[in-house]
């Protein structure tokens, strides 16, 4: 039994240790570990609730908006108060255009290069590389001419032996298994969306004043002003056409070149529908309301929870059931470290008890993570694309039913299918393209509002503090590109006393509970199947199709700019980790 560790996994946000114990060529245990601590929620206490929002939205610069977003949300839970029509409008298109842009960037940026060997792309014929392209898609970009371009540009690249961006990949890696044809399509679409992602997230400096980090929120609204007359409104004529603009160029990518992207690839790996399993218990909060968040019926992302694979019922989420612990990780709780928490009632008190660097293994069967372990009714969660698609499969959205059937007939797959590294990767995508639609609609809703004279934004009923009660709790939710994503406020004497994050990358990302029970990377791994121990690309792509961000997952270095755990790398792919957490 050989043990491998990949510190830092790259190609992520934050900070993220991989350790896995591979017997004959494959992963019989693993442990999910992250290595930096964080402090957010601790810098909160004490601040004035309705600036809770610029804080905790810089707890994530990949995720960027969706800390906010949970953010106010929480605050006008604990005070009851009710946002406008147009509010909600806006926070829906920041949140898709978020969503959608995160899912391009994730899977040609962050995941695309664990199945294409971009050395090999040099090796391709552009004119069979065009014919693929047409043979899949109506998109332009497809001559042989264009294909030849980018392939001069890698050869150009390959020779000066400086593979700048794509230097220390796992080239030739025997699980690699493209044409050289497929390779060169998709390096030509992994530069032509840095393009795209870069222009389509306009909307939110339109809507927000700027990305990352929107700055428009207000709890009880927007502070984005809505005039058809006026040119220097948020919103007025000329920025809807831009949005519309946007969102049709955006579509037109996503459904010409990401969706046939995913089924091209997805059909030469079929095998990754067979791998990378995981915990079969999915579960989303849900979101995008047409009426307010109380209510979850009106959600445009169903709200659920399946258990153990069983599409046939979807289970109610009740949020008092969530508890995080802290069994395996390096914080204390009052009480002991076997009990879990409620959010409401959550702790965040650092104590590292792990080996003093450099070190070669953690103390797996001790505590070895900054992440808690989030659970629900004691039961580990999967959250994401791939959990709110099944919710919304299960559930029966017809929109949802018809584009996911499609997927699977044209594979010739079954449902269970999903239950996959693949099936995250074919989920996100599907819900970029069901997303995207329903961003036309909230814009055409956004517009008549403005020309009906509409314009209405913020409620500020609540606004001065002395109207607030002596004590209150509120919670606040989104369901974030990496899914369910919960912040739980106390307020106190109008300041906040605790304030508690449980992010998407804490559910999938956590280590095991006081039962023994894995957390969603650490379940999904076993079984990976591993050419080369020395080269785990395997394990990579079962982690990075969960989208992995430790920045969101451990909500500020401590005071002395200290690391704890992170050492030279054994093994890493591409260094891609912009440090904007
Ligand atoms: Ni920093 Fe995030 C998302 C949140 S974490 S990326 O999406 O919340 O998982
Ligand atoms: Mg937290």
């Amino acid at each position: 039994m050989a043990r491998v560790v990949i510190d830092p996994v790259t190609r992520i946000e934050g900070h993220l240790r991989i350790e896995a114990e591979v017997e004959g060529h494959q992963v019989k245990d693993a442990w999910s570990s992250g290595t930096m601590f964080r402090g957010i929620e601790l810098i909160l206490r004490g601040r004035d609730p309705r600036e809770a929002w610029i804080w905790a939205q810089r707890i994530c610069g990949v995720c960027t908006t969706v800390h906010a977003l949970a953010s106010v949300r929480s605050v006008e839970d604990a005070l009851g108060i009710e946002i406008p029509e147009n509010a909600r409008l806006v926070r829906n298109i920041i949140a898709a255009t978020q969503n959608v842009q995160d899912h391009i960037i994730h899977f040609y940026h962050l995941h695309a290069l664990d199945w294409v060997d971009v050395t090999a792309a040099v090796k391709a014929d552009p004119a069979k590389t065009s014919q693929l392209a047409q043979s899949i898609s109506e998109w332009p970009l497809s001559s042989t001419t264009y294909f030849k371009g980018i392939q001069d540009r890698i050869k150009t690249l390959v020779s000066s032996g400086q593979l700048s961006l794509f230097s220390s990949g796992d080239w030739g890696h025997p699980a690699y298994q493209l044409p050289p044809e497929a390779n060169l399509m998709a390096v030509a679409h992994y530069i032509e969306a840095l393009d795209l992602q870069r222009e389509f997230v306009r909307i939110q400096a339109v809507l927000g004043g700027k990305n990352p980090h929107p700055q428009t929120y207000l709890v009880g609204g927007m502070a984005s002003t809505i005039d058809a007359n006026e040119p220097g409104a948020t919103v007025n004529p000329e920025r809807i056409d831009l949005m519309r603009q946007l969102v049709k160029n955006a579509r037109a990518f996503v459904q010409q070149v990401y969706l046939p992207d995913v089924l091209a690839i997805a059909g030469f790996y079929r095998d990754w529908f067979n791998h990378g399993e995981g915990l079969g218990n999915f579960m989303a909060y849900g979101d995008y309301s047409s009426a307010g968040v109380k209510d979850a019926s009106n959600f445009f992302i169903p709200r659920g929870i399946i258990l153990g694979r069983d599409l046939s019922k979807v289970h109610p989420v009740d949020v008092s059931n969530v508890t995080e612990y802290v069994t395996h990780s390096w914080y204390e709780y009052s009480g002991g470290d076997q009990v879990g928490k409620h959010p409401a009632q959550g702790e965040t008190k650092p104590k590292y008890s792990g080996p003093k660097p450099p070190y070669e293994y953690l103390k797996t069967d001790e505590k070895y993570s900054w992440l808690k372990s989030p659970r629900y009714d004691n039961k580990p969660m999967e959250v994401g694309p791939l959990a709110r698609v099944l919710v919304a499969y299960a559930s029966g959205r017809p929109q949802v039913k018809q584009s996911v059937d499609a997927v699977l007939q044209k594979l010739n797959l079954p449902p269970t299918a999903l239950f996959s590294t693949m099936g995250r990767i074919a989920a996100r995508a599907l819900e970029a393209d069901i997303m995207i639609g329903q961003l036309e609609g909230w814009i055409d809703q956004l517009h008549h509002n403005m020309a009906s004279g509409n314009v209405r934004i913020h409620n500020g009923e609540k606004w001065n503090p002395d109207t607030w009660p002596k004590s209150c709790q509120g919670f606040g939710f989104h369901e974030a590109p990496r899914g369910s994503l919960g912040h739980w406020i106390e307020i106190e004497n109008k300041k906040i006393v605790n304030y508690q994050a449980v992010v998407p990358s804490t559910w999938n990302a956590g280590p095991r509970d006081p039962q023994g029970q894995r957390g969603a990377y650490e379940a999904a791994l076993q079984g990976t199947p591993i050419s080369d121990p020395e080269r785990p690309l395997e394990i990579l792509r079962t982690v990075h199709s969960f989208d992995p961000c430790l920045a969101c997952a451990v909500h500020v270095v401590n005071a002395n700019g200290q690391r704890y755990g992170a050492r030279p790398s054994p093994y890493s792919g591409i260094a891609f980790a912009p440090s904007m957490g």
